[in-house]
């Protein structure tokens, strides 16, 4: 008999096909849809394996889960899945870390741009019949020549470091693990402490994975140790950040602009923020292309497909609990 596996929202079905001969799917038939939670926790019992896309994962779903021998995220970051007690239960969890590091590492360079350079505030103006070009005005900050500070240096930030060089921008990174001096060396990157760096950069951009370790890192404080001239952007996730903390600091000129994909209560924004034209936003869309969805797709199935068949795959969180 094939094993079992529960989607929370709909994929296309071309992302099934290859693994149907091995697994019977259920998900919402209709496009996006997406079951609620309590539906999955009052299924979930039957099934092999889970695939949690777009929503959260609290004990109560794994509590129902009897048969469960993994479950897998839709998403590099997995801060939606109460993991840690995945992990005491014995469940491996997936996530798909290989293939949003390009799509989040353009919108997180392209919000650089966008913040640094104006080009949504022009476009709202230009629609408004208001044309503003002075001759000179410090309204926009050249990124070439500019020093970028990435906050996180893993995958994605690594990304967006090599983009920002591109780009004729001098990159320096604070990451709780420092890289070694060979990945230092090949990326042309200085490590510098976190206020250091907040002190020294043209544009910070954000990169780390949430914990409630480092929730509201960026905050009122550390916006104060930016320079006047800063531009902050976050495409990584909302809760790092006090958003009535960004308000303030972008209001009041502590920092110059910001570009943000994410926000502490999503789909809501601060109100605050609305009103701002010194800052660019997205709807958590950084990894929103054709390309990384499909390939986010696959990697999690991938996975969960090397579980169910007794191998371990690259994108295990929680590796301890397959031991
Ligand atoms: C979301 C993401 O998972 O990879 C991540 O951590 O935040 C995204 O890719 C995706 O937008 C679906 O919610």
């Amino acid at each position: 008999m094939k094993q079992k596996i529960l989607i929370s929202r709909n994929v296309p079905a071309a992302c099934l096909t290859p693994y149907e001969d091995e697994f019977d799917f259920t998900m919402p038939q209709e496009t996006d849809a997406s079951f609620p939670l309590a539906h999955i926790i009052d299924v979930i019992g039957d099934y092999d394996g889970y695939f949690a896309v777009d929503l959260q994962a609290p004990p109560a779903l794994f509590d129902a889960a009897k048969k469960l021998k993994a479950i897998a995220n839709f998403g590099v970051g997995y801060d939606k899945i109460d993991w840690k007690y995945a992990t005491k239960l014995g469940i491996p969890l997936l996530n798909t870390p290989t293939q949003v590091t390009e799509s989040t590492a353009e919108l997180a360079t392209a919000l650089i741009m966008d913040t640094m350079r104006g080009v949504s505030r022009y476009d709202k103006e230009v629609r408004q019949n208001v044309w503003i070009t002075p001759l000179f005005s410090d309204r926009n900050t050249q990124l070439f020549g500019s020093t970028l500070g990435i906050v996180g240096f893993g995958r994605i930030g690594k990304a967006v470091c090599k983009k920002a060089q591109g780009l004729g921008m001098t990159v320096v990174y604070y990451d709780k693990y420092r890289a070694s001096a060979d990945v230092e060396k090949a990326y042309n990157v200085e490590y510098m402490d976190f206020d250091a760096l907040l002190g020294a950069c043209d544009c910070v951009s954000l990169h780390a994975p949430y914990f409630p370790e480092n929730h509201h890192i960026f905050n009122a404080e550390t916006f104060k140790k930016m320079k006047p001239s800063a531009y902050f952007v976050n495409a990584a996730r909302g809760k790092l950040v006090d958003e009535p903390a960004l308000y303030e600091a972008l209001k009041n000129g502590v920092i110059k602009g910001a570009g943000l994909d994410v926000y502490e209560n999503e789909p809501t924004v601060y109100e605050g923020l609305l009103t701002l034209d010194n800052v660019v936003l997205t709807p958590h869309i950084a990894s929103l292309t054709m390309r990384s969805r499909m390939g986010m797709c696959d990697e999690a199935l991938q996975g969960l497909t090397a579980i169910l068949n007794g191998k371990v795959p690259h994108n295990v969180v929680n590796p301890e609990v397959l031991k």
